[in-house]
């Protein structure tokens, strides 16, 4: 067959199969086939030797031609291919907006923490420090440097679990207040708030569980008044129960100040008028408080001649419970989605 043949029927060979070539490996192997070193091209080029002179130039450039139409096709056949594989892609990863969504359930903080957080906020604008203690605490910190000593009368008012003679479960969050007294040595003035869990023996029922959460503040500088209490008083429950609060003090007792008051706040939901959440007094008990007794300065290193300080403490559970209207303190701690979700900060 003479050589212009023999190039006509390779090419054509290679356009059938670069047709017929369903994907790229198919075809590499046709451009291995036609264009690789074994290829027909090749046994023509060692046939040029048995060619005239004249001859030769011709067939090499009709071999080249021949060669290059191929390379050609197979670029083409390239990208008909890769254009098919994309549209296939596409059209495999095509959205059907008709499809019903992912439903997707963000957490979202308890709301014990989101009051604490609150309360917090409140405090840090107004200059004061976020103090943190051990849950299971001494005898010593939680009462016998808060003025209560071993077989005082008023330890009842705090019913405790022990570990051991020494060790508890912190009854409040006061023993951090005497932490920080003693950490500053009797020198500095202390302005804190201490959040945090703490634990007594009662018997869980709607208003009362063995777990609960306490935020205790304390000042103590050298010209800090029952005024100052007051006011500070009346700062939180505004920013508790809204800006039209009252707040008024009435004579109470805790061994660690002197005198104690409890905080009353006049009511939100009536706004004093009388409704059942006051019991119709148009008053609820919020807080405990009082100026610092001396023997507390004293036993924490502060010269009680020199310092006076007051202190607080409320119930983070029971500050929820008034503000959304939550009847059983259990709530906070069986963790029911469909309670916790209704509180989203
Ligand atoms: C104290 O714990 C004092 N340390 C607070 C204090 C600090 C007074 C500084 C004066 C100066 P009391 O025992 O009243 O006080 O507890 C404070 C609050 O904790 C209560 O008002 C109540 O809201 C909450 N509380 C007490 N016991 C329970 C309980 N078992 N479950 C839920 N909340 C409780």
């Amino acid at each position: 067959m003479a050589i212009k043949d023999q190039l006509n029927s390779i090419k054509e060979a290679a356009k059938k199969a670069i047709k017929e070539a369903q994907s790229m490996v198919e075809l590499n192997d046709v451009k291995a086939k036609f264009l690789g070193k074994k290829s027909a091209f090749n046994d023509i080029m060692k046939s040029m030797k048995d060619l005239s002179k004249e001859e030769r130039p011709v067939v090499g450039k009709e071999t080249n031609l021949a060669k290059r139409d191929i390379q050609t096709w197979i670029d083409d056949k390239r990208q008909e291919l890769h254009d098919l594989e994309v549209a296939k892609q596409i059209e495999e990863e095509t959205v059907d907006v008709t499809m019903p969504g992912k439903e997707f359930h963000p957490g979202t903080t308890h709301l014990l923490t989101q009051i604490t957080d609150e309360i917090e906020d409140v405090f840090i604008g107004m200059g004061y420090e976020v103090m943190e203690g051990p849950e299971m605490e001494i005898d010593e910190y939680n009462f016998e440097k808060l003025n209560l000593p071993k077989d005082h009368p008023a330890r009842d008012m705090q019913d405790t679990f022990y570990i051991n003679d020494t060790v508890l479960l912190r009854t409040h969050t006061s023993p951090v207040q005497v932490r920080t007294m003693l950490e500053k040595g009797g020198k500095e003035p202390v302005k804190i708030i201490c959040p945090g869990k703490v634990y007594r023996r009662d018997e869980d029922d709607a208003t009362h569980s063995h777990q609960f959460m306490q935020i205790e503040g304390l000042v103590v500088d050298k010209d800090t008044t029952m005024a100052d209490l007051k006011g500070t008083l009346l700062v939180i429950a505004r920013e508790m129960f809204g800006q039209n609060r009252e707040i008024r003090l009435r004579p109470s007792y805790f061994p660690f100040t002197e005198p104690s008051v409890e905080v009353d706040v006049s009511c939100h939901n009536c706004n004093g008028a009388g409704c059942h959440i006051c019991k119709q007094t148009g008053w609820i008990e919020v807080l405990g408080a009082g100026m610092v007794n001396n023997n507390v300065l004293e036993a924490s290193g502060y010269d009680s001649t020199v310092y006076q300080g007051f202190a607080f403490g409320v119930g983070v559970e029971r500050i929820a419970m008034l503000k959304y209207k939550i009847n059983d303190i259990r709530q906070f701690y069986t963790n029911d989605l469909r309670f916790n979700k209704q509180f989203k900060s």
